[in-house]
């Protein structure tokens, strides 16, 4: 089988196998860990296969790492690799952290001021994943992540362009968009306010507030947000809960109109919805369905147009769901797929049937990633894992698995770091033992 034929031909120097003791993956530290990893679901690449793998590892900062990001921060034309980390280290009784930014340019020296150093912040809270978009047209991308109560925007040269403080507390990767077509992205980004109501902040590129900001929510904390351009409306659709030992949680739509966020419906949708909805038509009929996971846990579909479930759906799964689900369609057959924090991979059809379970490493709490491994035009589903990088075919069967030592991997990104080479995927992770955090570039 060709894809058991590369794998036997792929070798990396260094590397340990699989850790055969699973620690208890879901001990408290490891569960912020998970809360915060929120995670765009990326479309389809392709990449060229060529053994043996390579694989370039970059020290980024201490504990906790978010699954970076990529964009041209310098107006070269080639992108940079940016993650944010935890960067203090621990001393003492000390719990202050700062987050860290770190670029990197796998070709040259990164020029600028990276990386960058947050405040400290009181307690072990890691700053959000970033956001790397260009705000204000000028060709050259910002980074725009949140770091306890403050939310941050530097410049692609690593000066900080402005920061602003907040009552809550920044948990999730804020959204970059265009919100009324001016040309300059406007920031939408949710702040969690424990015994309280999160709040959705929307500032323009510049950093004023725009109209209607923030956004008040009934519950404590919110998911990432995601928004779908629906013919000239623009939908905004985020989870929200009350943590993990309370019952509540709602779905809410809001469309943008007339300048302003108007709520088209809120539905109570299982204990805290807690991954990033994810917009899609399921089942082919023209209209748009949200699909997510809860802590309940359980993953559902609802009506884009009202919130009332698919028929099929909410389907219940083993345990919480942190990760967006994805939707893989061929024009006739829909698969969606999620991940819960079991480890076990779960297949359904677009009512609901299950097709296929699969059990990987619990520790893969992250994005579910696709990519056409082997050129046959049928992608296949990367997922970060503890030990490395593994890819499931759509029928439910590990092709690969890319060991990297005894690390808890973020989900993957696919990057073509220059015009002509091929995709690199590009990760982070904590190592078990030492608790460096460190960005992998690995060229398959
Ligand atoms: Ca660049
Ligand atoms: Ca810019
Ligand atoms: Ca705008
Ligand atoms: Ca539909």
């Amino acid at each position: 089988m060709k894809t058991m034929r590369r794998r036997a031909g792929w070798w990396m120097g260094g590397t340990r196998h699989l850790p055969s003791r699973r620690r208890e993956a879901a001990s408290l530290a490891r569960a912020w860990w998970i809360f915060l990893v929120f995670t765009l679901m990326m479309s389809g690449g392709r990449a060229s296969l060529a053994d043996p793998a390579s694989v370039l590892e970059f020290p980024v900062g201490h504990f906790f790492i978010n699954r970076p990001a990529v964009g041209d921060l310098d107006g070269d034309g080639t992108p940079e690799v940016i993650a944010t980390a935890i960067g203090a280290g621990r001393s003492g009784l000390e719990v202050a952290m700062t987050g860290i930014v770190t670029v990197i340019d796998v070709d040259r020296a990164v020029s600028g001021h990276w990386p960058v150093v947050t405040e400290s912040q009181v307690g072990s809270l890691p700053p959000t994943a970033p956001t790397v978009a260009d705000l204000d047209g000028d060709a050259r991308a910002e980074v725009i992540f949140g770091h306890g109560s403050i939310l941050y925007v530097f410049r692609g040269d690593g000066q900080l362009r402005w920061q602003h403080q907040v009552d809550g507390v920044f948990q999730a990767k804020p959204l970059a968009c265009d919100l009324d077509g001016d040309g300059r992205m406007e920031i939408i980004a949710p702040a969690d306010e424990f015994l309280g109501r999160a709040k959705i902040y929307l500032w323009r590129w510049n950093g004023t507030p725009y109209p209607g900001s923030p956004i008040e929510l009934e519950e404590f904390f919110a998911s990432s947000p995601a928004m779908y351009h629906h013919g000239h409306r623009i939908l905004l659709a985020v989870g929200a809960g009350n943590g993990f030992t309370r019952p509540e949680g709602s779905l809410y739509l809001f469309a943008f109109e007339q300048g302003g966020w108007r709520l088209q419906w809120q539905r109570r949708i299982g204990a805290h919805p807690i991954a990033r909805p994810v917009f899609a038509d399921v089942n082919h009929d023209g209209a748009i369905e949200i699909v997510g996971g809860t802590y309940t846990p359980s993953v559902y579909i609802v009506s884009a147009q009202d919130g009332a479930p698919a028929p099929g759906w909410p389907q219940s799964v083993g345990g919480p769901v942190f990760t967006s689900p994805i939707v893989v369609s061929d024009g006739e057959r829909t698969l969606v797929v999620a991940f819960a924090l079991d480890g076990v991979l779960t297949a359904w059809d677009q009512r609901g049937l299950l097709r296929w379970t699969l059990a990987v490493e619990p520790s893969a709490i992250d994005a579910l990633t696709l990519l056409d491994l082997n050129g046959d035009d049928r992608p296949e589903l990367l997922l970060g894992t503890q030990g490395g990088v593994t890819a499931v075919t759509l029928d439910g069967s590990i092709v690969k698995h890319w060991e990297l030592g005894d690390y808890w991997m973020t989900g993957t990104l696919l990057v073509r770091l220059t015009e002509r080479a091929p995709v690199s995927l590009v990760f982070g992770g904590v190592n078990n033992i030492t608790e460096e955090a460190k960005l992998f570039i690995l060229n398959p």
